[in-house]
């Protein structure tokens, strides 16, 4: 960071108009608080939120939090939690400082504080981007892993939880007048009703009665989020330092483009997002579908096959004429097939558009970061895209070609021999298997019914073309192998 310049913060807000709409601000009082403040969340839903109050007035101000570690906090606390969020695109940068955000607790510094912030009767809403593994959902059955260690520790002592269903019953256990909406935002199928399953599940196991008010009267809201928001790094804050004249610790790099498709279901009041351009529908299934397959199913397809080939960023990857065809042709004959959606939705526009989003050159979105967690993003974005094919009888190789992907991905090596890191929940059984060897993997991860479903690891026609692709990228490479699959 440079030393010689001064904090961004609150005081300073007055000399840095550039970077804001030219339209009065109050401060807002806290009306969400946040769980799981990344910045995904800090680029996206924060920002709806400070437009819809712009446009719409209300007192919606968040307070984040972290589940896990204070850095966030200390790099925003000093500066009142102001940050810049850093829009590129083709056109250039343009710097934004967002001001939504008004408080940050660390949950294991202050488990108490964040139930008394959930609790706080101005609070109307929680909203989470917690990622798939904080949902401690039972992959098989779709309800709550009873053996998730969280959980089990949790139920012994729900007063003092450390989970997000542990959270989340014992505010609302605390809310029975007035409770708040639980707002989803993670890439999940159906994340509302997923959280609502996962929070009912825990509450009855503490309280039949409890859960089934929670049932009844708590609304679990579904939504669709779409933004590319990079992990920051130093030339980030070297950037905004550039463009501020001061230092912010911890700016969020973000594309321009946003969607928000949201259900409308908010007993308590919500922010007027529509006036910031979000959608609010009575069912988000179809978009949330068209973005998780499309988009998402893309991204890790892209990135298994790129860390293979030695290709660091997304936008390097689909500059690769090998890569980005294999995308065009999934999206285009396997996965835009298979998606419902409303007649105003045009598939190979948005297919189109998402391409173009992915070759944006300024973002440098590093394919390892996707290729995180690949155990709970596969099944989402690739895995249901494939059961429905097989279902309507067609083939599955170019889907298949991404998990196979992954497979390679495990064994930890790039075909240059660089290290692949695993960082994924399940990361010490899937390298055990990894260890025995790359011979006879596929078998052994498709029995992991965790992540395989039985109907799909035991469809003949599934393992064959996953092993295909297997031995394809070990014989002939990424690039080559993409080549040929994108022709097939
Ligand atoms: C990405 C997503 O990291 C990942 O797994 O696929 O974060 C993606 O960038 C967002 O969903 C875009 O909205």
């Amino acid at each position: 960071m440079n030393a010689a310049l001064p904090r961004l913060n609150r005081q300073r807000l007055p000399q840095l108009s550039d970077h804001l709409p030219a339209i009065p601000w109050k401060e807002p009082r806290i009306g969400i608080v946040h769980l799981g403040l990344g910045n995904f969340h800090r680029a996206h839903q924060a920002m709806y939120t400070e437009d819809a109050m712009l446009a719409g007035g209300g007192d919606w101000g968040i307070c984040g939090v972290s589940l896990r570690r204070p850095d966030t906090r200390d790099a925003l606390a000093p500066q009142d939690y102001l940050y810049s969020v850093l829009v590129r695109d083709t056109n250039g940068q343009r710097v934004r400082i967002a001001r939504a955000l008004r408080r940050i607790l660390v949950a294991p510094e202050e488990p108490q504080a964040v139930l008394d912030a959930m609790c706080d009767e101005h609070v109307k809403i929680v909203s989470l981007t917690v990622t798939e593994k904080g949902y401690c959902q039972d992959p098989k059955t779709g309800g709550l892993d009873f053996e998730h260690p969280l959980i089990v520790r949790d139920l012994k002592d729900p007063d003092h939880p450390q989970s997000v269903p542990g959270y989340l019953v014992a505010a609302l256990k605390r809310r029975r007048q007035h409770p708040f909406t639980v707002l989803s935002c993670d890439n999940l199928s159906h994340n509302g009703a997923a959280l609502r399953r996962v929070t009912v599940d825990y509450a009855t196991a503490l309280d039949p009665a409890l859960g089934r008010w929670i049932e009844d009267a708590v609304a679990f809201p579904s939504t669709m989020v779409d933004r590319i928001v990079p992990a920051t790094t130093d030339a980030d804050r070297d950037a905004a330092a550039r463009a501020l004249g001061c230092v912010d610790a911890w700016p969020v790099p973000s594309e321009s483009y946003r969607q928000w498709v949201i259900e409308d279901r908010f007993p308590a009041g919500r922010p007027a997002w529509e006036q910031a351009g979000a959608l609010m529908v009575d069912d988000v299934t179809p978009y949330e579908a068209a973005k998780l397959r499309m988009l998402n199913g893309s991204h890790s397809t892209l990135v298994y096959l790129s860390l293979l080939a030695d290709i660091e960023t997304v936008d390097q990857a689909v500059a690769n004429p090998d890569l980005r065809g294999l995308l065009h042709r999934l999206m285009t004959d396997d996965i835009a097939p298979t998606l419902t959606v409303p007649a105003s939705f045009d598939r190979l526009s948005y297919r189109d558009q998402l391409l173009q989003r992915l070759a944006n050159p300024a973002l440098k979105h590093r394919c390892i970061q996707i290729a995180m967690d690949g155990s709970q993003k596969l099944p989402p974005r690739l895995l249901g895209t494939a059961a429905d094919r097989l279902r309507a009888g067609y083939g599955v190789d170019r889907l298949a070609l991404g998990v196979a992907g992954w497979m390679r991905f495990l064994l930890g090596r790039s075909e240059s021999g660089a290290a692949l890191e695993l960082s994924d929940p399940m990361a010490a059984r899937l390298s055990a298997l990894a260890a025995q060897g790359a011979d006879g993997l596929v078998e052994r991860v498709l029995a992991v019914r965790e992540i395989f479903p039985a109907a799909l690891a035991e469809d003949p026609r599934f393992s064959a073309s996953l092993k295909n692709a297997y031995d394809a990228l070990g014989r002939d490479g990424a690039l080559a192998t993409a080549r040929r699959y994108a022709s097939l």
